[in-house]
């Protein structure tokens, strides 16, 4: 994992404490997730809701219809899981389409 790097072995002498370490194993750290959500409410169309599934989430019309009956039916459903700048920008396309058509449907996201 670590290796030393220094001025020992080069006739400078050992144990000066100059010596440094150096990672030689990269280091990888798995980026967060985060869940994108969509909220249910009494206005947007059925049809408006399963278009943004497939538009913004490539979703097929049955999964698309399948996450918006869910969400009908139990208030919020997962539209996907991204990292957190891919999951913003959904957010915000989502939220950008939905006003242009003048809906109230809301979307979120969570960190998983
Ligand atoms: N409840 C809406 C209706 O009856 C449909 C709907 C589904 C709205 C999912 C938003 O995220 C939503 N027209």
């Amino acid at each position: 994992m670590f290796r030393m790097q220094g001025d020992e072995g080069r006739g400078s002498g050992i144990g000066r404490g100059t010596e440094v370490i150096t990672r030689t194993k990269p280091k990888i750290k798995k980026p967060s997730l985060y869940r994108v959500l969509i909220l249910n409410d009494d206005y947007t169309p059925m049809e408006f809701v399963v278009h943004i599934l497939e538009r913004f989430f490539q979703k097929d019309r049955e999964a698309a219809t399948r996450i918006m009956l869910h969400v009908h039916n139990h208030g919020v459903g997962e539209c996907g899981v991204y990292t957190y700048e891919v999951a913003e920008t959904k957010v915000t396309q989502v939220m950008d389409f939905a006003r242009q058509h003048q809906h109230p449907l809301q979307c979120v996201m969570e960190k998983k």
